[in-house]
């Protein structure tokens, strides 16, 4: 009877690999599964992290100087800062609405992220994926992937964009950075 005593060990691993529900906004931290609570953006910095704003801006001030602190020489241009239909350089977004409109999540990491955790399931109507862009045009190395739950991905290829899902409208439960 006492070889039946081993301890279950599927859990915990399983439990580390999903994404974190939890968020900073405003100096506080919400629950993106129950509600964004007035955030406008939420970007998804690491499995343990994820930072929401109330607008584009707050979320460039906050996230952009990571790769400009200082005049160091780069031509001091506002390249690195550039964004595309309000996504920043270096970011993989998905807008709730057509359009590049409403609530928007970023990503960047290379992996797969359930949409569930942020409340996004089924409410992708756009996108941008503003990675992979350089002095010298787009690397084009730097994909992203919309999934379905089903099978049926979406291929977003860097430096391109949709301002309308079609068929796909509202039916992505998962993304690839
Ligand atoms: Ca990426
Ligand atoms: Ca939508
Ligand atoms: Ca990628």
């Amino acid at each position: 009877m006492s070889g039946l005593a081993s301890p279950a060990t599927a859990g915990p691993s399983q439990q580390m690999l999903r994404d974190p529900s939890l968020a900073s906004f405003q100096g506080r931290t919400i629950d993106l599964s129950k509600s964004w609570e007035g955030a406008r953006v939420c970007a998804v910095l690491s499995r343990t992290e994820v930072r929401c704003y109330a607008s584009n801006e707050e979320a460039s001030a906050d996230l952009a100087p990571r790769s400009t602190p200082t005049n160091t020489g780069r031509g001091g241009g506002p390249i690195s800062t550039l964004a595309w239909h309000g996504c920043d350089n270096d970011w993989l977004c998905i807008y709730e609405h057509a359009d590049f409109g409403g609530r928007k999540l970023q990503f960047n990491e290379e992996y797969w992220h359930d949409l569930d955790e942020w409340g996004f399931v089924d409410q992708t109507s756009s996108w941008v994926n503003n990675q992979g862009g350089s002095w010298t045009g787009c690397s084009g190395s730097d994909s992203g992937t919309l999934g379905d739950g089903a099978g049926d991905n979406r291929t977003m290829t860097d430096c391109t964009a949709s301002a309308n899902l079609g068929s796909y409208n509202d039916r992505a439960e998962d993304i690839h950075g």
